[in-house]
């Protein structure tokens, strides 16, 4: 087997501390950044994530594939963001104010990593306004909000009207997602997508990404 192989089914056996061992190896016999993530991470999260969704995983199982992951992108962060790889697009990525779940969001975070997007990652409890100021600052082509609390969903439609107030709204596609939200609540404040899952998530911002011209 290969090693960009063996990587692959590491991630996949949730094999945190191998993963690491062998992304450093594959950098080091020769391997590039993007062939590891195009030929081992990506593909490797997705058989994670269609297992996922056809129930043979467990969210703990997805966690520690995803754990892996975040592992192997710490080692390939720097050497692509020197080489200049065409990356997906950027992202900036939270949950909104008022709420600390943060579990499905790093996930999805994660998710669009493997994919090749650059990902601002300001966790939760994230105000309007720091939103708006990461996204500026950033040059971000998508903005992606997370909620897990029907009270707190409601600060998405706040972001979106701060980003209008700014703007900044046409500049950056919204992306929402989060177990009380929906595809109606998503086209009711004007969001351009609903994700239901990290894997649909990283679909969705492939598609969002190639509409703003990324
Ligand atoms: Co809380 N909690 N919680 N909680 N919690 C829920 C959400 C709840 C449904 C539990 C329940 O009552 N059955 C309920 C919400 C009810 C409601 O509003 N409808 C609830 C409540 C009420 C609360 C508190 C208010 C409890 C209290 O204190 N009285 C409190 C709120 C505090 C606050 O936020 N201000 C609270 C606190 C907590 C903990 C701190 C204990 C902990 C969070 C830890 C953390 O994140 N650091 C917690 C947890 C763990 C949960 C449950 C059990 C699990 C959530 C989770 O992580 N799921 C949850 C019940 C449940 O969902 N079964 C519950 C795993 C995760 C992988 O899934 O987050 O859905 P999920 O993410 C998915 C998708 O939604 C999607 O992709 C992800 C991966 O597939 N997705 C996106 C998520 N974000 C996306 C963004 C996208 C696209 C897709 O695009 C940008």
């Amino acid at each position: 087997m290969s090693i960009l192989d063996e990587l692959k089914t590491r991630v996949i056996d949730m094999d945190v501390p191998g993963v690491v061992e062998l992304t450093r190896k594959a950098l080091s016999e020769g391997s590039s950044a993007e062939e590891i993530l195009n030929k081992s991470l990506i593909p490797a999260m997705e058989i994670v994530g269609d297992e996922y969704e056809y129930g043979d995983r467990y969210i703990p199982e997805m966690l520690l594939s995803a754990d892996a992951m975040k592992g192997a992108m710490n080692i390939l962060r720097p050497v692509l963001a020197g080489t200049g790889v065409k990356m997906q697009g950027k992202v900036v990525i939270g949950t909104v104010e008022g709420d600390l779940h943060e579990i499905g969001m790093n996930l999805v975070s994660v998710m669009l990593e493997g994919a090749g997007f650059e990902v601002c990652n300001l966790g939760a409890e994230v105000p309007a306004e720091k939103f708006v100021k990461a996204v500026k600052e950033h040059e971000a082509n998508l903005l992606g909000m997370s909620a897990l609390l029907t009270t707190t969903m409601l600060n998405m439609k706040v972001v979106i009207e701060a980003l209008q107030e700014a703007g900044m709204r046409e500049k950056v596609k919204v992306m929402i997602g989060g177990a009380p939200v929906t595809q109606d609540y998503a086209d009711e404040i004007g969001a351009d997508g609903y994700a239901s899952d990290a894997p649909s998530a990283t679909e969705l911002a492939k598609q969002l990404s190639a509409r703003s011209g990324s």
